[in-house]
């Protein structure tokens, strides 16, 4: 049910449906794009509730270091996910074809104080990626340092496409 990009993924990639995958999917594009692994699969707050549980319970002991959670509708699951792991939990509103994601957004990003989930724009699925991977890169060590460099380059590349962007 849940699949590996890389080796020894540190971002759990979950969504509520595999109808999320076309917007999740640039999730695990930005993540591979700065090396990181991910574990990547559908789990689903309301269709298979004891699953998320276990997930939710075994993701810090799995090895993972970051959650990023996609669900549209009465989406519940990065909210659940953030109550059940002490790992930080992205959350992604995904659009469905009523109300334009709007109500994706609001169940997400209203969680109660003590039970924080980093909310990114409906559909935001690449800076849950980048996200994820400045998490990473705020930690200690020399894998850390390498993925704060590789961030920094990025963000170089950004302000070249813009300025590119002026000038067409
Ligand atoms: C949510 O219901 C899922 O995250 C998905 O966005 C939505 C619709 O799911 P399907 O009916 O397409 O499986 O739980």
């Amino acid at each position: 049910m849940l699949t590996r990009t890389g080796e020894n993924p540190l971002v759990g990639v979950v969504m509520g449906s595999d109808s999320d995958w076309p917007t999740m999917r640039p999730v695990v594009e930005a993540l591979t794009e700065f090396g990181i692994g991910a574990e990547v699969g559908v789990v689903s707050a309301h269709r298979m509730p004891e699953d998320m549980v276990a997930y939710g319970r075994g993701a810090s002991q799995r090895g993972l270091r970051v959650i990023v959670a996609g669900a549209g509708g009465a989406a519940h699951l990065p909210g659940m996910l953030a109550a059940l792991t002490e790992l930080p939990v992205i959350g992604v509103p995904v659009p469905l074809k009523h109300l334009d994601g709007v109500d994706s957004l609001l169940s997400i990003v209203q969680m109660p104080a003590g039970v924080p989930v980093a909310t990114v724009s409906v559909g935001g699925a690449r800076n849950a990626g980048l996200l994820a991977a400045r998490i990473l890169g705020a930690g200690e060590g020399p894998a850390a340092a390498r993925l704060r460099e590789r961030m920094r380059s990025f963000q170089v590349d950004l302000r070249d496409i813009a300025l590119d962007k002026g000038a067409a």
